[in-house]
């Protein structure tokens, strides 16, 4: 890390604000602070940094070129390499006016620093192993969180317990390859590894990895949003539980059939985890050529749906409007919510003559009142459930949730596992059997970022904003 240049940007979003930050990174942070930082108002009296870290210093910045007062400063220094980076930071923290800023940075860039890229404070920091890849990525979810749940979870995983779960995968496929290794090369001396011990430790191995993988579908109700589409009969209550979850008037809401014509999507969050509520014209068999289309835009709106709200009125029974919904549910997984509770409290919210024909993608059922709000928290509870589901205690236990990156070579990892245990079956010899167990240990290095290619280190970080 020696070699590297000393990157500047301004930190934080662009306008005005109260006080705003810019940041130097790199061998020439003290050097440069050196030549603009003062103590005095008056006249430029630098201040020796060598001695100080982790530090705030009240003080002002002056431009040597022409020795006008910039402004009135707090600087902070962090001398490396126990830093964000893990080389040596300055922190300026002046003015928030996008003026100052830019001219604070045009110093900065003026007297040796470099603009940096996107990213590439916590690129530097993946590079100087001050957090690994699983990191560095939690902490772009962190910023981009909308949620406190999605904020929660990014925390987690910055912590370095996912990366570490993973990294404990590897470490017992490591120890099995050297001992398949070392059976190879000295077979007199440490004599060659049984097979029937190797089955053990894979299964172990992929069943780690099958518990770690069920986080990823968690992770990306929670990163990406839930699309949840409200679908069932006109009137059923299907724009009035829309408006309920807002707690506004978002959608018309009237006592005529056919009142909704048009799919209408709001982003919101059940109980921290980001949704995307759709509410859909009711579904009916109709003539009027409208709400034909209307209908046709609710089957659309299902298929892009991750789960269905199928609402159904508890002053009706269920009928043909319901089984049509079925039809167009196509196997989707569907909450059955009987609404109208408030009117109805003793109806069954079946209206289904034979329980038995429930079908196998009915997740859940309960009873609402959309008007009232009754039942709306059991709703939410059961949303969760359908999100977390089994990865509720992987989740706790490996502090956070897969991205589909890692997810991704989980997988591979997963497969080439497999194949080794086909390989063993078949009496392969032991070189196939180490190819496949190495393929397995490069996906998971290459997962929390210890073995990565420069294109991927690109893609990773170019999702960053400047400063970070
Ligand atoms: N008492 C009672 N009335 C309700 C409830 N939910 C909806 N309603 C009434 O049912 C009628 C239809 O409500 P909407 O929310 O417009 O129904 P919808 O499913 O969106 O209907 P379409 O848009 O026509 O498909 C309105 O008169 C609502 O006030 C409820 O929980 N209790
Ligand atoms: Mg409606």
């Amino acid at each position: 890390m020696q070699d590297q240049d000393t990157i500047a940007a301004i930190s934080t979003p662009p306008g005005t604000g109260a006080i705003a930050i810019v940041r130097i990174s790199g061998p020439l942070s003290m050097q440069i602070l050196e030549k603009i930082f003062s103590s005095s108002p008056e006249s430029i009296k630098p201040i020796n940094w060598e001695s100080r870290s982790h530090e705030a210093i009240h003080g002002y910045i002056w431009d040597p070129a022409n020795g006008e007062l910039v402004d009135d400063v707090v600087a902070i220094t962090y001398r490396g390499p126990v830093t964000y980076t893990g080389e040596d930071i300055v922190e300026i923290n002046c003015h928030g006016s996008p003026l100052l800023t830019r001219e604070i940075l045009d110093l900065l860039l003026r007297l040796g620093a470099r603009l940096s890229e996107r990213g590439e404070f916590t690129k530097r920091a993946f590079l100087s192993g001050r957090m690994d890849l699983t990191q560095a990525e939690a902490v772009l979810d962190l910023i981009q969180a909308r949620t406190t749940r999605q904020s929660r979870m990014a925390v987690n995983v910055l912590k370095g317990q996912l990366g570490q779960r993973i990294k404990e995968i590897r470490g017992t496929l490591m120890e099995l390859l050297a001992r398949l290794v070392a059976g190879i090369d000295f077979p007199e001396e440490v004599g060659e590894l049984p097979l029937d011990d190797i089955a053990p430790i894979v299964d172990k191995a992929k069943a780690d990895l099958e518990r770690l993988r069920k986080t990823a579908r968690s992770g990306r109700f929670l990163r990406d949003g839930l699309r949840l589409s409200i679908v069932g009969r006109p009137n059923a209550g299907k724009s009035s539980l829309l408006n309920q979850f807002l707690a506004f008037e978002r959608a018309i809401v009237t006592e005529v059939p056919g009142t909704t014509r048009d799919s209408i999507e709001e982003p919101f969050d059940i109980n921290g985890i980001p949704v995307i509520l759709i509410d859909t014209a009711g579904v009916r068999i109709t003539e009027d050529r409208v709400e034909k289309i209307g209908i046709e835009r609710t089957g659309r709106a299902i298929d892009e749906s991750d789960l269905v709200l199928l609402v159904c009125d508890l002053t009706e029974h269920w009928g043909p409007e319901e089984e049509e919904v079925l039809k167009l549910l196509n196997g989707q997984p569907y909450i059955e919510v009987w609404n109208k509770h408030d009117i109805n409290e003793s109806g069954n919210g079946t209206g289904r003559t034979d329980e038995d024909q429930v079908p196998d993608n009915r997740i859940d059922m309960t009873k609402i009142s959309a008007k009232t709000g009754i039942g709306l928290d059991d709703l939410k509870n059961k949303i969760e459930s359908f999100v977390i589901q089994d990865s509720k205690s992987m989740m706790t236990e490996a502090g956070g949730t897969l991205n589909q990156r890692q997810d991704e070579l989980c997988l591979r990892a997963a497969s080439a596992l497999d194949d080794l245990k086909v390989s063993v079956d078949n009496g392969m010899p032991e070189d196939c059997l180490a190819t496949d167990l190495k393929t397995a240990i490069h996906c998971l290095s290459e997962a929390c970022g210890d073995e990565i290619t420069e294109e991927l280190i690109t893609e990773v970080f170019s999702r960053f904003c400047i400063g970070k």
